[in-house]
């Protein structure tokens, strides 16, 4: 099963405007992929910089560094068959301006730095974001089970 990284960005998280944290939640559990584990937090400078590492030098990296810490952020890992791809597809291109119709970057994104919403673009991005974000134990294994189950508690 493939895994990826979602973290909701400072330009949702900060607006006054309700609902949109829950909407792309929501928008992500429909892909019918796994959350596996989802924190709030406030990234540092030294964390904002390792998860952006690959673009360091570039002419946007200290404006992204400076808006990723400017609020808290949202990280995910969500897991299922192809979930980079599928993830990355929901998010929409990097420009809310040539995102497609329905995409969460054509729908909430503000400019090409705040757009959103960021996910891994493979394995190797994964592996780096989600390790600053989470340990071990704080990624869960759990099967769904029929509603059911749940009559016990009564
Ligand atoms: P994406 O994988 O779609 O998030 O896009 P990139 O890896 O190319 O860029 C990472 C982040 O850098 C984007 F989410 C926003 C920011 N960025 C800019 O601010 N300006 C640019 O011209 C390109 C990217």
């Amino acid at each position: 099963m493939e895994k990826t990284f979602v973290m909701i960005k400072p330009d949702v998280t900060l607006r006054k405007t309700r609902g949109i944290i829950g909407d792309i939640i929501n928008r992500i559990e429909k892909t019918g992929l796994k959350i596996k584990a989802l924190k709030m937090k406030k990234l540092t400078k030294e964390e904002a910089e390792e998860f952006y590492s690959p673009h360091k030098g570039k002419h946007f990296y200290e404006t992204l560094i400076e808006f990723v810490t400017s609020g808290p952020v949202i990280g995910m890992i969500v897991e299922g068959e192809d979930a980079i791809k599928k993830i990355r597809e929901i998010c929409g291109a990097t420009d809310p301006k040539k995102a497609s119709e329905g995409t969460i970057r054509h729908d909430y994104g503000i400019n090409i730095t705040c757009n959103s919403i960021h996910a891994s673009t493979s394995e190797e991005d994964f592996q780096r974001e989600s390790s600053i974000f989470f340990s071990q134990d704080e990624v869960y294994d759990y099967e769904y089970v029929d509603e059911k189950e749940f009559e016990k508690y009564l």
